[in-house]
């Protein structure tokens, strides 16, 4: 059967580039439509009606929401390439935890690094690099979180490495000095074709954020 898949999409989105991650990686053909969040499509409202929200992955005319749902979907789906989380109970267990660590953590309190002022920022930028030291200390000297074989986690925090420029400079911090580790792994995720072609130039980035802020 021939196997259609859809993506509502945005570029700048961390919860979108997971989900092209997980399809590069898988070797999946997709169509990708770029979601206008100012200007909602009907197609959004339909398949998202929940958060009407992107991302929304759909196959065969069925939508999946949720970043993390989407990618645990494609691992269940695609099984036969490039597995993404890991056979043992346990070890799935320890992914997803980290996983939905990176969720509750890292996008909200890395958007009070770019985005607030004064004592929140300030604040926010000390429990960022703690948040960050702490995944650094998980990933250890292995090149991915779960061992050798890239997948979950790293796919849930890769994408947040295109805000670095963006946090370095709003923040005024120097991450390759904070956590140098957590520097090498994002780096050894961008030697890969799925991650760096997923991820946008973080000069862009923060040019858009930058933006978003304005609005605010
Ligand atoms: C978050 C998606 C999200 O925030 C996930 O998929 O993991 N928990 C979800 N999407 C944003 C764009 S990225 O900033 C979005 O669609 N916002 C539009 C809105 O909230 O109206």
């Amino acid at each position: 059967m021939g196997e259609e898949v859809t993506l509502l999409d945005l570029w700048s989105s961390p919860f979108a580039m997971r989900v092209r991650i997980a399809l590069k990686e898988k070797g999946i053909d997709y169509e990708s439509r770029e979601e206008d969040l100012s200007n909602k499509s009907p197609l959004l409202f339909n398949m998202n009606p929940v958060h009407k929200q992107v991302p929304v992955l759909i196959h065969n005319g069925k939508p999946v929401c949720e970043s993390i749902i989407i990618v645990q979907y494609i691992d269940d789906v695609w099984k036969d390439k490039a597995p993404l989380l890991p056979s043992h109970p346990y070890e799935r267990a320890r992914a997803r935890f980290w996983a939905d660590y990176v969720d509750k953590k890292i996008y909200g309190t890395g958007k009070l690094v770019w985005a607030a002022t004064d004592e929140v920022q300030a604040a926010a930028k000390e429990e960022l690099i703690e948040c960050f030291k702490l995944l650094e200390s998980e990933v250890g000297e292995k090149p991915y979180f779960g061992g050798n074989t890239f997948g979950l986690v790293d796919v849930a925090l890769i994408p947040f490495y295109s805000w670095f420029y963006a946090l370095e400079t709003c923040g005024n911090l120097s991450l390759i000095d904070e956590c140098p580790k957590l520097v090498a792994w994002a780096k050894r995720c961008m030697q890969r074709d799925s991650v760096s072609k997923s991820l946008p130039d973080q000069y862009k980035i923060y040019q858009h954020l930058l933006e978003l802020k304005k609005k605010a």
